[in-house]
C-alpha cells in the first residue's frame, strides 16, 4: 500500500542549495519511495537559534511503502550521509529533513511526532507546503493553508521566493 506523506528540508551549511536536491534524490532512488511534486526554494531566517545564517528550505510530496518510523530511518540516513553533525539544537545544519504529515495519521512516540509539532507555526514550513498542497487545513486554527497564506495569518516576513526547481531528473513536473 502506498502512502502519501510530505517532508520538510532545510539547509543552511555548505552548498545549500545541492545539500537540499541530493536530498530529494537520495530519497527518490531509496526503494519503497517516489517524490511527487517539489516546492520552490525559499531562502529564510533563522528561527529559535537566531545567531546563523539564513536557511533554504523547501517542501516535498512523496509517495511511500514505508512506516512512519522506517521512513524516519532513511530520513536520518541521508542527512548522515550529507554530513550532519548534531550540536546545536535549532542551530546550522547541511541537511534537516523532517516529516511533516503523513496520510492522516497522528503519531506520537519518542523519536517521531507527527503531524510535526512546530509546523503550524513556521511560515518557513507552511508557505512552500502550501504551493504543492493549498488545500491542506491546519491542525491549529483549522484553516485551509491558501487561505493562511493568502490571508496573511501568519508572518511572511523572513521567507523569501528564492528558486524554482522544476524537478528535472527526479519526477515530471504536472502541469497545472
Ligand atoms: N530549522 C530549525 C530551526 N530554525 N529556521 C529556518 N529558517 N529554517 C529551518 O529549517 C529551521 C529554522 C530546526 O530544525
Ligand atoms: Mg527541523
Ligand atoms: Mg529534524
Amino acid at each position: 500500500m502506498r502512502n502519501q506523506a510530505f517532508i520538510a528540508l532545510g539547509s543552511n551549511l555548505g552548498n545549500r542549495e545541492e545539500n537540499l536536491l541530493a536530498s530529494v534524490e537520495r530519497l527518490n532512488r531509496s526503494e519503497g519511495i517516489d517524490v511527487i511534486r517539489a516546492s520552490s526554494i525559499y531562502e529564510t531566517d533563522p528561527v529559535g537559534y537566531e545567531n546563523q545564517d539564513q536557511f533554504l528550505n523547501m517542501v516535498i510530496e512523496i509517495s511511500t511503502v514505508h512506516h512512519p518510523l522506517d521512513l524516519l530511518d532513511i530520513t536520518q540516513q541521508i542527512e548522515l550521509d550529507l554530513g550532519r553533525e548534531r550540536d546545536i539544537v535549532n542551530g546550522p545544519r547541511t541537511v534537516d529533513l523532517d516529516i511533516l504529515l503523513f496520510e492522516q495519521e497522528e503519531l506520537d512516540v519518542n523519536e517521531l511526532q507527527i503531524p510535526h509539532p512546530r509546523m503550524w507555526d513556521r511560515a518557513f514550513v507552511l508557505i512552500p507546503l502550501a504551493e504543492i498542497a493549498p488545500k491542506i487545513i491546519s491542525g491549529k486554527s483549522g484553516l485551509p493553508l491558501n487561505t493562511i497564506i493568502n490571508e496573511s495569518f501568519i508572518d511572511k516576513e523572513g521567507v523569501k521566493w528564492w528558486k524554482q526547481w522544476n524537478g528535472e531528473g527526479i519526477y515530471e513536473p504536472i502541469e497545472s
